[in-house]
């Protein structure tokens, strides 16, 4: 039976228990035969269920996990052995997350089948560990920079008890993880980290882009001890992990080893970062004997699941507003020869240039460019740093969940007057398969000045409003947040079909969009909920009630006029993809009341952790235009409540 309802066709059950003493720095054959035969089972089963990630086109990630299956299968063998080590396998690179499932499958907690799943809509497998979400998974990671910090106060509730954790180079960049060595070495706390040096995160190898960086050094400086390793040597390997563990206080293994050894389009590439390509994958099980209909029974019958809907009021053809930012920022810069873009301009990146839209201005305006690592914190006070002079801006974007690491350094920024403009891509959760960590809905935190202090919060519905943002806020002093989705947006079209943003269009800070006009109350909306918005409007109209349409592109900043129109309709809905919490929703109300404006009010954002998966997010929080109209609906229909005695 081919495709997902296939039974898994590796044989888990062959995974061999082994008991490993650290007393013993050397292997004998039979341990280390074991644990070569474990090594390779294990990391078959990754190469295979990952690639369903490819096959269904939701992404995923394989190399990293499967280049850490050499210390999975040591640290089984050590609790095996021993009841002092807490037997979790923390692992501050969530993206490596396989890891998890694959241990929640040997552990009996998941049918080994079911990890053909992987990052499908509401299988439980997400792009990232997520406590109490998956049966087994025992801690929530994603974030990078954020395990270790928490690891060390594991590690003091369980002072009785050595704690692990697998690192990465690519996490290790973040400045948390120097505070946690800090610490791990002040408490003299028992943890053991295993950090996958294999020079490679996204955008490319640390030794290039991030010059001096030297892992070996920056640990034994903090003060742990250190064995550098060779990973892909089980010899090496365990006699360095042996070491480390008899050793009593904060120590570390750093493996060396090529990316995604031993599979051979992508060893030692960044493109091993990712989910393996299914071609990639056929060829890997073929090189290791398996007959080819083995993953391409599976692999060539597990199609991407397409969601057709006519959406009413935009275009069918879609524009990547992430990727439109680079373009645009490229067209402002081409309007200045390349010495003056040099002194006048820095933009700054995360290892995230492919994803957030930076690598065309890379490629195209070189003399601008910085590569840098994975830090956000300083990587944006950089650039606040450059624009700290008043003629001098400073760029810098990395996805809008990792705007919440930032806030203080905004802070900062704002008291010393300086030009950034930051560019948050991944907002809100629409096709956010890496799921909830992931999900970039507190944008409004960086609105976090006082009230006598401006910052420009803007979410461009569509590409030719992002151009025309970019545009009009680039050489504007202070801080600047643009926001742009995941998935593509397509173009919002007047009622006579024709797009309302064209060439002609000029953004102006601060001003609410009239989309369309309507007597019986107000829909007020931005981004890539305007589209959504605009259909369920559209349907309502069909059914004879007069709903209009306001876009509000900057979401911080009250446009007096527009307020006080649909303030004095019936009913006001605010629809957008950021928290409910703390979006534009939580706001407007009190805008509103303080002018006297009482219309009928309700706002609809992201309420709940994801459901994985891509297109399937947005109805999961109810956010899809049936969910509007329903809204739409009862804010229309309902009466308002009698007043109380
Ligand atoms: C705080 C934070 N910044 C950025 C990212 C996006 N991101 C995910 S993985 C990754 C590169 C990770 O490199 P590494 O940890 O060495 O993993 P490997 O490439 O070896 O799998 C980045 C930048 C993130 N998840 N968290």
């Amino acid at each position: 039976m081919p495709g997902t309802e296939s039974p898994f066709p590796i044989d888990i059950n062959k995974y061999k228990k082994l008991k490993l003493d650290p007393s013993k720095p050397q292997l004998s054959e039979e341990e280390k035969a074991t644990l070569l035969h474990n090594i390779q089972l294990l990391r078959d089963i990754i190469v295979l269920f990952t690639a369903t990630g490819s096959a269904r086109g939701v992404s995923g990630h394989t190399g990293g996990a499967y280049d850490t299956v050499p210390e999975v299968a040591i640290l089984l063998s050590l609790f095996e052995g021993s009841e002092k080590y807490l037997p979790i396998i923390f692992d501050e690179a969530g993206h490596r997350v396989a890891t998890q499932y694959l241990l929640s499958a040997l552990e009996g907690s998941l049918p080994i089948e079911h990890l053909l799943q992987y990052r499908a809509a509401n299988s439980k497998l997400p792009g990232h560990p997520e406590l109490g979400l998956t049966p087994g998974v025992k801690f929530s990671s994603g974030r990078l920079g954020h395990m270790w910090p928490l690891v060390n106060g594991v590690a003091m509730a369980n002072k009785d008890k050595t704690v692990f954790m697998l690192g990465s180079d690519g996490s290790q960049q973040e400045g948390d993880d120097a505070e946690a060595a800090r610490l791990a070495v002040a408490q003299k706390l028992n943890i053991k980290v295993l950090v996958d040096d294999n020079d490679v995160t996204i955008a490319g190898h640390p030794s290039e882009y991030l010059k001096g960086y030297d892992l070996q050094k920056t640990l034994e400086g903090h003060g742990l001890k250190v064995i550098t390793a060779k990973g892909e040597d089980i010899d090496d390997l365990w006699a360095a992990i042996s070491s480390i563990v008899t050793y009593d206080g904060p120590a570390a293994v750093i493996s060396k080893r090529l990316m995604a050894p031993g599979i051979p389009d992508i060893e030692g590439s960044s493109h091993g970062h990712d989910v393996i390509p299914i071609k990639s994958a056929i060829s890997y099980f073929k090189n290791r004997g398996y007959p080819e209909s083995m993953a391409a029974d599976i692999l060539n019958n597990i199609k991407p699941q397409a969601w057709p809907y006519l959406y009413i009021g935009s275009s069918k053809e879609v524009g990547a507003n992430r990727v439109v930012f680079g373009e645009a920022v490229n067209k402002v810069l081409d309007t200045l020869s390349k010495e003056e873009a040099a002194k006048k301009v820095m933009v700054i990146d995360s290892d995230l240039e492919g994803s957030t839209g930076l690598k065309i201005i890379h490629q195209k305006h070189p003399e601008v460019f910085v590569p840098s690592g994975i830090m956000e914190r300083g990587n944006f006070s950089a650039a606040a740093g450059f624009g700290f002079d008043h003629d001098k801006f400073g760029v810098f974007s990395t996805f809008s969940a990792f705007l919440e690491m930032c806030i203080s350094e905004i802070t900062m920024a704002r008291l010393n007057h300086c030009n950034v403009l930051c560019h948050f891509s991944h907002s809100g959760v629409d096709e956010m398969a890496d799921n909830t960590c992931h999900f970039g809905v507190n944008n409004l935190f960086a609105d976090n000045g006082l009230s006598d202090t401006q910052s420009w919060l803007y979410f461009p519905a569509d590409a030719t409003q992002m151009v025309a943002v970019i545009k009009r806020v680039f050489f504007e002093r202070g801080l600047r947040f643009v926001f742009s989705t995941r998935s593509k947006v397509p173009w919002i079209l007047k009622e006579d079909g024709s797009r309302f943003y064209d060439d002609e269009y000029e953004f102006v800070p601060g001003k609410d969009e009239v989309i369309g006009e309507g007597k019986a109350g107000y829909v007020v909306s931005f981004g890539d909920m305007l589209y959504r918005s605009w259909d369920a409007v559209a349907r309502c109209r069909q059914k004879g009630l007069d709903v209009g349409l306001i876009n509000k592109p900057t979401l911080n900043i009250v446009d007096e006029e527009v307020i006080r129109k649909v303030g004095s309709s019936p009913f006001v809905l605010v629809v957008e993809s950021l928290n409910q919490k703390t979006g534009l929703g939580s706001k407007f109300g009190t805008w509103l009341l303080e002018r006297q404006l009482t219309p009928k009010y309700g706002y609809i954002g992201a309420v709940k952790e994801g459901c994985g998966g891509l297109q399937e997010q947005i109805p999961y929080q109810g956010l899809d235009p049936q969910s509007i109209i329903v809204k739409i609906m009862a804010l229309s229909h309902s009466t308002p409540a009698p007043p109380t005695a």
